[in-house]
């Protein structure tokens, strides 16, 4: 299938028509998807303009291996300039006393962390991957799962909270070097002084990978780690904050040494200077007051959602959200798997993905529910009303249980909203 109509008429676009046929059909149908459908997935969004703009500049022909004022090769004045913005914006976006804007994504993050702070077999306690945590977190099947010795807390099963009285209890058994906050899949917000407590108890050093939220703490609408004195916060740039992909690592000045080693000469080689540059955008537009305003309707707009579903009985776990995210238990609301509960989604327009629940009976390419997250339809302008809407076709499709003609209807009404809100940057 041709996208053809939708070829833009800019030289380009006309040059990749001659040079790669099939790589611009494939990008021209990438758009078309992103057009039409709507994008629930939560780590996902659409990047600032600006953003998309730098990612596709020059800056990505230069190597630049060090940092501003002491690199490895010549032809920096341009790279330094875009690099110290990025880290000076960094620092006063989140408050922090050092930032690192070279990793290249949020896994090579975390493990340029505990690699600079600590040694191979060292004890680390971090959430377990099906109560929210994440791979990088420790996950048996990660490299950093085998490097370091991964201790677990998890969640209560009474009410999803995180239970902090079994996570003490933990800590004082198994004496980590570092306590490991943060989630991809855990629908709550914590306090984060509750993890520094007990840290200082059993002299942890502490990290928050706020990479969900990162933007919703930039925005000042979520709790930041480092106001609580955690030594060190990660967040990628391309989820909640709509900038490149990429790494930040925030951290105390007294770490700022170590992690910077860490990262180069320790993990990389040279930084990807066109996602610098377009971190030091983002971290400009984050700081603007339509950021915050974007991001309280991110919220806004995740509770209207819960709510809708709730109200047409579908159960969630921990009955609700404090964040951008939800998780529906499929299994339980519908009496379909999740990966089920995705396909039908997909072929109504709507994407999600399959997720782990806690302690999941179920395998993790067949597990028991989806996640759906807000920051991308609000970035296209949904809100409340369309929240409800929203609901309403997840709803429809989970129970229409693979109808032909109910599905045919319930991609129209997609389209119907979608075809309301152009994408950002298209
Ligand atoms: N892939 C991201 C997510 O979906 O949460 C985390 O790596």
């Amino acid at each position: 299938m041709t996208h053809s109509s939708l070829l833009a008429n800019t030289p380009d676009r006309r040059r990749l028509a001659v040079s790669d046929p099939d790589i611009l059909n494939a990008l021209t149908g990438e758009e078309a998807r992103q057009r039409a459908g709507l994008e629930l997935i939560p780590s996902e969004n659409y990047a600032f303009p600006e953003v998309l703009t730098l990612l596709g500049s020059v800056f990505t022909n230069k190597y630049a291996e060090g940092y501003p004022g002491r690199r490895y090769y010549g032809g920096q004045d341009y790279t330094d300039a875009i690099e110290t913005l990025a880290r000076n914006r960094a620092k006063a976006l989140f408050r922090a006393e050092h930032a690192n804007v070279q990793p290249l994504s949020g896994s090579p993050m975390n493990q340029a962390v505990y690699l600079g702070l600590l040694n191979p077999g060292d004890t680390i306690l971090a959430m377990d991957l099906s109560h929210g945590g994440h791979l990088t977190h420790g996950a048996p099947v990660s490299h950093m799962g085998r490097l370091f010795n991964f201790v677990r807390y998890k969640t209560d099963p009474t009410n999803g909270a995180i239970d902090f009285a079994a996570l003490a209890q933990v800590a004082r058994e198994t004496r980590p070097k570092m306590i490991v906050c943060g989630y991809s899949s855990y629908p709550r917000d914590y306090d984060y002084a509750d993890f520094k407590r007990v840290a200082d108890e059993v002299g942890a050093l502490t990290m928050a990978d706020v990479s969900h939220i990162g933007g919703l703490i930039a925005a000042d609408v979520m709790r930041n780690p480092l106001d609580a004195g955690f030594d060190v916060m990660t967040t990628t740039t391309h989820k909640s904050l709509r900038g490149p992909r990429g790494g930040l690592i925030l951290c105390k000045e007294q770490h700022a040494k170590a992690i910077d080693a860490s990262v180069f000469p320790g993990l990389q080689g040279g930084p990807h200077m066109n996602q610098v540059a377009a971190a030091a955008t983002t971290f400009r537009l984050a700081a603007l007051p339509a950021f915050r305003a974007y991001a309280l309707n991110v919220l806004g707009n995740a509770k209207a959602l819960a709510g809708a579903l709730t109200a047409r009985q579908v159960r969630l776990v921990t009955g609700g959200t404090d964040n951008h995210l939800l998780v529906i238990n499929t299994v339980q609301s519908f009496g379909i798997d999740g990966a089920k509960a995705q396909a039908a989604l997909d072929r109504v327009g709507l994407t999600t993905n399959k997720q782990i629940i806690p302690d999941d009976p179920l395998p993790p390419m067949r597990p028991s529910g989806i996640r759906i997250g807000t920051p991308a339809a609000t970035a296209r302008g949904f809100g409340l009303t369309e929240m409800d809407e929203v609901a309403a076709i997840i709803t429809e499709t989970l129970i229409a249980d693979g109808d032909a003609a109910t599905e045919a209807n319930l991609l129209t009404r997609t389209e119907a909203l979608t075809s309301r809100f152009p994408v950002p940057g298209l």
